[in-house]
Protein backbone atom coordinates (compact mmCIF):
# COMPACT_ATOMS: atom_id res chain seq x y z
CA UNK A 1 0.00 0.00 0.00
CA UNK A 2 1.27 3.06 -0.83
CA UNK A 3 1.30 6.26 1.41
CA UNK A 4 1.35 8.63 -1.38
CA UNK A 5 -0.26 7.26 -4.18
CA UNK A 6 -0.39 10.80 -6.08
CA UNK A 7 2.96 11.56 -5.97
CA UNK A 8 5.18 9.80 -8.42
CA UNK A 9 9.03 10.09 -8.63
CA UNK A 10 10.37 13.83 -8.28
CA UNK A 11 11.48 14.92 -11.51
CA UNK A 12 13.91 17.80 -12.47
CA UNK A 13 12.23 19.60 -14.87
CA UNK A 14 14.04 22.85 -15.49
CA UNK A 15 13.53 26.65 -13.88
CA UNK A 16 10.18 27.49 -16.52
CA UNK A 17 8.43 24.66 -14.58
CA UNK A 18 5.36 25.08 -12.56
CA UNK A 19 5.36 21.56 -11.41
CA UNK A 20 4.99 21.90 -7.93
CA UNK A 21 6.03 18.27 -7.70
CA UNK A 22 9.00 18.64 -9.75
CA UNK A 23 12.76 20.25 -9.51
CA UNK A 24 13.40 23.64 -11.00
CA UNK A 25 17.62 23.55 -10.34
CA UNK A 26 18.30 20.34 -8.74
CA UNK A 27 19.22 18.08 -11.55
CA UNK A 28 20.86 15.56 -10.21
CA UNK A 29 23.53 14.41 -12.54
CA UNK A 30 23.84 17.54 -13.74
CA UNK A 31 27.99 18.40 -13.31
CA UNK A 32 29.15 21.45 -11.44
CA UNK A 33 33.06 21.64 -10.90
CA UNK A 34 32.91 18.45 -12.88
CA UNK A 35 31.18 16.56 -10.03
CA UNK A 36 27.01 15.71 -10.20
CA UNK A 37 25.02 17.72 -8.07
CA UNK A 38 23.94 14.76 -6.16
CA UNK A 39 27.75 14.23 -5.13
CA UNK A 40 28.03 18.04 -3.77
CA UNK A 41 25.07 18.30 -1.85
CA UNK A 42 24.44 14.68 -0.49
CA UNK A 43 20.96 15.29 1.05
CA UNK A 44 19.52 13.36 3.62
CA UNK A 45 15.75 13.09 5.02
CA UNK A 46 15.78 14.12 8.64
CA UNK A 47 13.52 11.12 10.19
CA UNK A 48 12.46 12.62 13.74
CA UNK A 49 11.05 15.65 12.59
CA UNK A 50 10.09 14.89 8.69
CA UNK A 51 8.43 11.16 9.97
CA UNK A 52 7.91 11.91 13.88
CA UNK A 53 7.01 15.51 14.15
CA UNK A 54 3.44 15.99 15.23
CA UNK A 55 3.25 19.94 15.04
CA UNK A 56 2.87 19.95 18.68
CA UNK A 57 3.83 23.07 20.29
CA UNK A 58 3.54 24.37 24.28
CA UNK A 59 0.30 25.84 23.28
CA UNK A 60 -1.06 22.81 21.53
CA UNK A 61 -1.39 19.17 20.17
CA UNK A 62 0.10 18.16 17.38
CA UNK A 63 -1.95 18.73 14.29
CA UNK A 64 -0.09 16.41 11.82
CA UNK A 65 -2.27 14.32 9.19
CA UNK A 66 -0.77 10.98 8.55
CA UNK A 67 -2.96 7.82 7.88
CA UNK A 68 -0.15 5.59 8.01
CA UNK A 69 0.04 6.07 11.93
CA UNK A 70 -1.60 3.86 14.26
CA UNK A 71 -2.90 4.79 17.82
CA UNK A 72 -0.37 3.86 19.88
CA UNK A 73 3.26 3.58 19.30
CA UNK A 74 4.03 0.10 18.61
CA UNK A 75 6.88 -1.65 17.11
CA UNK A 76 4.48 -2.43 14.29
CA UNK A 77 3.58 0.48 13.61
CA UNK A 78 7.33 1.72 13.58
CA UNK A 79 7.46 -1.28 11.43
CA UNK A 80 4.99 -0.06 8.91
CA UNK A 81 6.18 3.88 9.27
CA UNK A 82 9.77 2.61 8.16
CA UNK A 83 8.34 1.37 5.14
CA UNK A 84 6.78 4.84 4.57
CA UNK A 85 9.37 6.72 5.13
CA UNK A 86 11.57 5.01 2.68
CA UNK A 87 8.85 5.40 -0.26
CA UNK A 88 9.04 9.34 0.52
CA UNK A 89 12.62 9.54 -0.03
CA UNK A 90 12.74 7.28 -2.64
CA UNK A 91 10.40 9.17 -4.51
CA UNK A 92 12.34 12.45 -3.64
CA UNK A 93 15.36 11.40 -4.59
CA UNK A 94 17.87 12.08 -1.24
CA UNK A 95 19.85 9.75 -1.14
CA UNK A 96 20.51 9.61 2.54
CA UNK A 97 18.65 10.04 5.61
CA UNK A 98 19.71 10.65 9.56
CA UNK A 99 17.96 9.34 12.67
CA UNK A 100 17.99 8.80 16.35
CA UNK A 101 17.27 5.40 17.86
CA UNK A 102 14.21 6.70 19.89
CA UNK A 103 12.63 8.02 16.54
CA UNK A 104 12.60 4.92 14.63
CA UNK A 105 11.61 2.77 17.68
CA UNK A 106 9.52 3.13 20.54
CA UNK A 107 11.38 2.60 24.13
CA UNK A 108 10.16 -0.12 26.31
CA UNK A 109 9.47 -0.39 29.91
CA UNK A 110 13.33 -1.96 30.17
CA UNK A 111 17.22 -1.37 28.32
CA UNK A 112 16.91 -4.77 27.16
CA UNK A 113 13.60 -4.06 25.58
CA UNK A 114 13.87 -1.05 24.51
CA UNK A 115 16.71 -2.63 22.48
CA UNK A 116 14.88 -5.37 21.22
CA UNK A 117 12.36 -3.22 19.43
CA UNK A 118 15.20 -0.89 17.90
CA UNK A 119 16.54 -4.19 16.41
CA UNK A 120 13.48 -5.41 15.01
CA UNK A 121 12.56 -2.11 13.06
CA UNK A 122 16.39 -2.04 12.46
CA UNK A 123 15.85 -5.09 10.31
CA UNK A 124 13.16 -3.37 8.30
CA UNK A 125 15.22 -0.02 7.66
CA UNK A 126 17.75 -2.41 6.11
CA UNK A 127 15.88 -4.24 3.92
CA UNK A 128 14.29 -0.60 2.48
CA UNK A 129 18.20 0.40 2.21
CA UNK A 130 18.93 -2.65 0.39
CA UNK A 131 15.83 -2.15 -1.94
CA UNK A 132 16.46 1.02 -2.72
CA UNK A 133 19.84 2.27 -2.02
CA UNK A 134 19.19 5.10 0.46
CA UNK A 135 22.16 5.03 2.42
CA UNK A 136 22.49 6.44 6.48
CA UNK A 137 24.57 9.63 6.79
CA UNK A 138 24.54 9.78 10.66
CA UNK A 139 22.77 7.70 13.22
CA UNK A 140 22.81 9.55 16.98
CA UNK A 141 21.12 8.69 20.20
CA UNK A 142 18.33 10.64 22.26
CA UNK A 143 19.95 11.46 25.49
CA UNK A 144 17.56 14.62 25.84
CA UNK A 145 13.87 13.81 25.76
CA UNK A 146 13.17 10.92 28.36
CA UNK A 147 12.89 12.00 32.53
CA UNK A 148 16.21 10.19 33.25
CA UNK A 149 18.43 13.09 31.23
CA UNK A 150 16.70 15.71 33.05
CA UNK A 151 19.90 16.97 34.61
CA UNK A 152 21.44 16.09 31.12
CA UNK A 153 22.99 12.81 30.34
CA UNK A 154 27.12 12.70 30.41
CA UNK A 155 26.91 15.91 32.23
CA UNK A 156 24.43 14.87 34.62
CA UNK A 157 24.23 15.01 38.59
CA UNK A 158 22.89 11.64 38.66
CA UNK A 159 25.89 8.50 37.64
CA UNK A 160 23.08 6.10 36.85
CA UNK A 161 22.15 8.79 33.87
CA UNK A 162 25.67 8.75 32.58
CA UNK A 163 25.65 4.72 32.22
CA UNK A 164 22.30 4.52 31.06
CA UNK A 165 23.61 7.17 28.32
CA UNK A 166 26.49 5.16 27.89
CA UNK A 167 24.49 1.53 27.16
CA UNK A 168 22.13 3.52 24.66
CA UNK A 169 25.09 4.95 22.75
CA UNK A 170 26.83 1.77 22.44
CA UNK A 171 23.82 0.22 21.22
CA UNK A 172 23.16 3.27 18.97
CA UNK A 173 26.85 2.76 17.25
CA UNK A 174 26.50 -0.95 16.87
CA UNK A 175 23.12 0.31 15.00
CA UNK A 176 24.57 2.79 12.74
CA UNK A 177 27.35 0.13 12.13
CA UNK A 178 25.06 -2.52 10.87
CA UNK A 179 23.19 0.17 8.53
CA UNK A 180 26.43 1.46 7.36
CA UNK A 181 26.15 4.83 8.53
CA UNK A 182 28.73 7.07 7.34
CA UNK A 183 28.73 9.21 10.31
CA UNK A 184 27.57 9.05 14.07
CA UNK A 185 26.74 12.78 16.08
CA UNK A 186 27.04 13.69 19.40
CA UNK A 187 24.70 16.68 19.61
CA UNK A 188 24.53 17.85 23.14
CA UNK A 189 20.61 17.83 24.19
CA UNK A 190 20.22 18.75 27.84
CA UNK A 191 24.44 18.62 28.33
CA UNK A 192 24.76 22.27 29.72
CA UNK A 193 23.14 24.07 33.07
CA UNK A 194 20.33 26.19 34.04
CA UNK A 195 22.37 27.77 37.28
CA UNK A 196 25.74 27.96 38.77
CA UNK A 197 24.79 27.74 41.80
CA UNK A 198 24.13 23.96 42.06
CA UNK A 199 26.19 23.03 38.99
CA UNK A 200 29.68 21.39 39.17
CA UNK A 201 30.93 22.97 35.64
CA UNK A 202 34.26 21.64 35.52
CA UNK A 203 33.25 18.21 36.74
CA UNK A 204 30.41 17.87 34.05
CA UNK A 205 32.52 19.08 30.72
CA UNK A 206 34.97 16.56 32.16
CA UNK A 207 32.38 13.72 32.29
CA UNK A 208 31.05 14.95 28.32
CA UNK A 209 35.13 14.29 27.42
CA UNK A 210 35.13 11.21 29.38
CA UNK A 211 31.82 9.81 27.81
CA UNK A 212 32.73 10.92 23.88
CA UNK A 213 36.22 8.87 25.10
CA UNK A 214 34.27 6.12 26.11
CA UNK A 215 32.38 6.83 22.49
CA UNK A 216 35.30 6.62 20.11
CA UNK A 217 36.83 3.69 22.37
CA UNK A 218 34.14 1.22 21.78
CA UNK A 219 33.89 2.49 17.65
CA UNK A 220 36.87 1.16 17.42
CA UNK A 221 36.27 -2.38 19.44
CA UNK A 222 33.39 -2.88 16.98
CA UNK A 223 35.10 -1.65 13.35
CA UNK A 224 33.02 1.52 13.32
CA UNK A 225 35.00 3.67 10.92
CA UNK A 226 32.54 6.15 10.41
CA UNK A 227 33.18 9.71 11.10
CA UNK A 228 32.00 11.23 14.54
CA UNK A 229 30.72 15.01 14.70
CA UNK A 230 29.73 17.21 17.28
CA UNK A 231 27.07 19.39 16.81
CA UNK A 232 26.96 23.03 18.39
CA UNK A 233 23.90 24.77 20.08
CA UNK A 234 24.33 27.90 22.11
CA UNK A 235 20.69 27.07 24.04
CA UNK A 236 17.36 25.44 24.11
CA UNK A 237 16.97 22.91 26.26
CA UNK A 238 19.69 24.54 29.22
CA UNK A 239 20.25 27.90 29.27
CA UNK A 240 24.03 27.70 28.86
CA UNK A 241 24.54 24.47 26.40
CA UNK A 242 28.52 23.35 26.35
CA UNK A 243 28.25 23.16 22.83
CA UNK A 244 27.85 26.55 22.35
CA UNK A 245 29.49 27.21 18.47
CA UNK A 246 31.77 25.84 16.59
CA UNK A 247 35.28 27.86 18.59
CA UNK A 248 33.81 26.26 21.88
CA UNK A 249 33.48 23.28 20.47
CA UNK A 250 36.93 22.78 18.45
CA UNK A 251 38.29 23.72 21.78
CA UNK A 252 36.58 21.54 24.36
CA UNK A 253 37.59 19.25 21.32
CA UNK A 254 41.47 19.91 21.28
CA UNK A 255 41.47 20.59 25.01
CA UNK A 256 40.49 16.86 25.58
CA UNK A 257 42.49 15.19 23.09
CA UNK A 258 39.44 14.51 20.66
CA UNK A 259 40.08 16.58 17.68
CA UNK A 260 41.77 13.88 15.32
CA UNK A 261 38.41 12.12 15.97
CA UNK A 262 35.58 14.50 16.02
CA UNK A 263 34.54 16.86 13.46
CA UNK A 264 31.88 19.40 13.73
CA UNK A 265 28.02 19.00 12.18
CA UNK A 266 27.14 22.95 11.54
CA UNK A 267 23.10 24.09 11.83
CA UNK A 268 22.18 27.00 10.46
CA UNK A 269 19.40 27.93 13.39
CA UNK A 270 22.28 26.88 15.92
CA UNK A 271 24.84 29.56 14.44
CA UNK A 272 22.10 32.33 14.35
CA UNK A 273 21.08 31.81 18.24
CA UNK A 274 24.77 32.21 18.73
CA UNK A 275 24.56 35.29 17.44
CA UNK A 276 26.84 33.98 14.24
CA UNK A 277 25.90 33.30 10.64
CA UNK A 278 26.06 29.65 9.57
CA UNK A 279 28.60 30.47 6.95
CA UNK A 280 30.77 32.21 9.91
CA UNK A 281 30.67 28.47 11.76
CA UNK A 282 31.68 27.20 8.62
CA UNK A 283 34.11 29.20 7.41
CA UNK A 284 35.32 29.29 11.29
CA UNK A 285 35.30 24.77 11.52
CA UNK A 286 36.47 24.78 7.67
CA UNK A 287 39.53 27.08 8.62
CA UNK A 288 40.75 24.69 11.79
CA UNK A 289 40.20 21.85 9.59
CA UNK A 290 37.06 20.46 11.27
CA UNK A 291 34.14 20.94 8.78
CA UNK A 292 32.40 17.73 8.50
CA UNK A 293 28.34 17.74 8.16
CA UNK A 294 25.68 20.43 7.75
CA UNK A 295 22.03 20.35 9.22
CA UNK A 296 20.28 22.31 6.99
CA UNK A 297 17.86 24.46 7.93
CA UNK A 298 17.25 28.26 8.90
CA UNK A 299 15.71 30.16 11.42
CA UNK A 300 13.26 33.42 11.37
CA UNK A 301 14.66 36.80 11.65
CA UNK A 302 11.80 37.75 13.82
CA UNK A 303 11.86 34.63 16.11
CA UNK A 304 14.55 34.27 18.80
CA UNK A 305 14.51 30.36 19.03
CA UNK A 306 15.26 27.32 16.62
CA UNK A 307 12.11 27.26 14.38
CA UNK A 308 14.18 24.32 12.10
CA UNK A 309 12.46 25.78 8.85
CA UNK A 310 13.01 24.73 5.40
CA UNK A 311 16.01 27.29 3.97
CA UNK A 312 14.55 28.97 0.54
CA UNK A 313 16.88 31.46 0.52
CA UNK A 314 19.47 31.73 -2.37
CA UNK A 315 21.51 34.33 -0.55
CA UNK A 316 21.97 31.47 2.50
CA UNK A 317 22.37 28.17 0.47
CA UNK A 318 25.08 30.08 -1.90
CA UNK A 319 26.87 31.42 1.15
CA UNK A 320 27.04 28.05 2.25
CA UNK A 321 28.09 26.10 -0.66
CA UNK A 322 30.63 29.05 -1.15
CA UNK A 323 32.20 27.93 2.36
CA UNK A 324 31.92 23.71 1.44
CA UNK A 325 33.36 24.62 -1.96
CA UNK A 326 36.00 26.57 -0.31
CA UNK A 327 37.24 23.52 1.75
CA UNK A 328 36.90 21.12 -0.95
CA UNK A 329 33.70 19.82 -0.31
CA UNK A 330 31.60 17.15 1.47
CA UNK A 331 33.06 14.09 1.66
CA UNK A 332 31.69 11.92 4.59
CA UNK A 333 28.92 14.34 5.62
CA UNK A 334 26.54 16.15 3.84
CA UNK A 335 23.39 18.31 4.10
CA UNK A 336 20.84 16.99 6.07
CA UNK A 337 17.27 18.82 6.74
CA UNK A 338 17.06 19.28 10.30
CA UNK A 339 13.79 21.30 9.79
CA UNK A 340 10.32 20.52 9.76
CA UNK A 341 7.32 21.52 8.15
CA UNK A 342 4.93 24.24 10.25
CA UNK A 343 2.35 23.37 12.24
CA UNK A 344 -0.35 24.49 10.02
CA UNK A 345 1.12 22.59 6.65
CA UNK A 346 -0.45 19.41 8.27
CA UNK A 347 -1.12 17.28 5.14
CA UNK A 348 1.12 14.64 3.58
CA UNK A 349 2.09 16.19 0.68
CA UNK A 350 3.49 19.07 2.47
CA UNK A 351 6.43 17.20 3.67
CA UNK A 352 7.44 17.27 -0.57
CA UNK A 353 6.43 20.87 -1.26
CA UNK A 354 9.23 21.58 1.55
CA UNK A 355 11.88 19.04 0.38
CA UNK A 356 11.56 19.70 -2.97
CA UNK A 357 12.19 23.70 -2.03
CA UNK A 358 15.37 23.38 0.02
CA UNK A 359 17.18 21.05 -2.69
CA UNK A 360 16.16 23.30 -5.02
CA UNK A 361 17.14 26.21 -2.97
CA UNK A 362 20.92 24.35 -2.17
CA UNK A 363 21.02 23.69 -6.15
CA UNK A 364 20.97 27.45 -7.26
CA UNK A 365 22.99 27.63 -4.03
CA UNK A 366 25.71 25.58 -5.74
CA UNK A 367 25.53 27.05 -8.68
CA UNK A 368 25.82 30.81 -8.01
CA UNK A 369 29.01 29.16 -5.49
CA UNK A 370 30.03 27.53 -8.51
CA UNK A 371 29.81 30.81 -11.09
CA UNK A 372 31.47 32.84 -8.33
CA UNK A 373 34.16 30.59 -8.00
CA UNK A 374 34.79 30.27 -11.97
CA UNK A 375 35.05 34.07 -12.40
CA UNK A 376 37.31 35.01 -9.92
CA UNK A 377 36.32 38.51 -9.48
CA UNK A 378 35.53 38.00 -5.99
CA UNK A 379 38.64 35.98 -5.17
CA UNK A 380 40.33 38.84 -7.05
CA UNK A 381 39.37 41.59 -4.63
CA UNK A 382 40.03 39.56 -1.57
CA UNK A 383 43.13 38.56 -2.82
CA UNK A 384 43.89 42.49 -3.66
CA UNK A 385 42.77 43.44 -0.20
CA UNK A 386 45.78 41.11 1.58
CA UNK A 387 48.59 42.40 -0.97
CA UNK A 388 50.42 43.79 1.63
CA UNK A 389 50.99 40.10 2.66
CA UNK A 390 52.25 39.03 -0.87
CA UNK A 391 55.98 40.99 -0.89
CA UNK A 392 58.16 42.61 1.41
CA UNK A 393 57.36 43.43 5.49
CA UNK A 394 54.32 41.09 5.11
CA UNK A 395 55.47 38.09 3.10
CA UNK A 396 58.36 38.50 5.73
CA UNK A 397 56.28 38.23 8.44
CA UNK A 398 54.07 35.22 7.28
CA UNK A 399 57.70 33.43 6.76
CA UNK A 400 58.32 33.89 10.19
CA UNK A 401 60.96 35.92 9.85
CA UNK A 402 60.49 38.67 11.84
CA UNK A 403 60.34 39.68 15.61
CA UNK A 404 59.37 42.65 17.92
CA UNK A 405 62.79 44.12 17.53
CA UNK A 406 63.33 44.03 13.88
CA UNK A 407 59.73 44.83 13.38
CA UNK A 408 60.33 48.22 15.35
CA UNK A 409 63.26 48.82 13.33
CA UNK A 410 61.14 48.46 10.70
CA UNK A 411 58.56 50.83 11.72
CA UNK A 412 60.98 53.35 12.95
CA UNK A 413 62.79 53.83 9.65
CA UNK A 414 59.93 54.27 7.88
CA UNK A 415 57.41 56.61 10.48
CA UNK A 416 54.20 55.73 9.57
CA UNK A 417 52.96 53.01 8.40
CA UNK A 418 51.38 52.87 4.86
CA UNK A 419 47.29 54.30 4.29
CA UNK A 420 44.88 52.04 4.27
CA UNK A 421 42.85 51.18 1.49
CA UNK A 422 38.74 51.29 1.59
CA UNK A 423 36.97 47.89 2.36
CA UNK A 424 34.84 48.46 -0.24
CA UNK A 425 32.01 46.33 1.37
CA UNK A 426 29.02 47.67 -0.51
CA UNK A 427 30.84 47.29 -3.82
CA UNK A 428 32.38 43.00 -2.63
CA UNK A 429 28.20 42.71 -2.07
CA UNK A 430 27.10 44.27 -5.67
CA UNK A 431 29.57 41.38 -7.08
CA UNK A 432 27.74 38.50 -5.82
CA UNK A 433 24.72 40.40 -6.93
CA UNK A 434 26.11 39.69 -10.56
CA UNK A 435 25.95 35.80 -10.10
CA UNK A 436 22.44 35.99 -8.33
CA UNK A 437 20.71 37.88 -10.83
C1 LIG B 1 18.34 19.85 17.99
C2 LIG B 1 19.02 19.24 16.85
C3 LIG B 1 19.08 17.76 16.86
C4 LIG B 1 20.37 17.20 16.36
C5 LIG B 1 20.48 15.71 16.50
O1 LIG B 1 18.22 21.22 17.91
O2 LIG B 1 19.45 19.91 15.93
O3 LIG B 1 18.01 17.28 16.13
O4 LIG B 1 20.57 17.52 15.03
O5 LIG B 1 20.30 15.28 17.80
CO1 LIG C 1 20.52 19.41 14.20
Amino acid sequence: MSAFPDVSTIKYEGPDSKNPLAFRCYNQDELVEGKPMKDHLRFSVAYWHTFRGTGSDPFGPGTMLRPWEGPTDTVENAMRRARVAFEFIEKLGAPFYCFHDRDVAPEGATLAETNKNLDAVVKVLKEEQRRTGIKLLWGTANLFSNPRYMHGAATSCNADAFAFAAAQVKKALEVTKELGGAGYVFWGGREGYQCLWNTDMKRELDHLAAFMHLAVDYAQRIGFTGQFYFEPKPKEPTKHQYDFDSAACINFLRAYGLAEHVKMNIETNHATLAGHSVEHELDYAGSQGFLGSVDANTGDLLLGWDTDQFPTDIYLTAKIMLVILKYGGLTTGGLNFDAKVRRESFEPIDLFYAHIGGMDAFAKGLKIAAAIRADGALAKMVADRYASWQSGVGAEIEAGRHGFESLEKYMLAKGEAAPNQSGRQELFENVVNRYVF
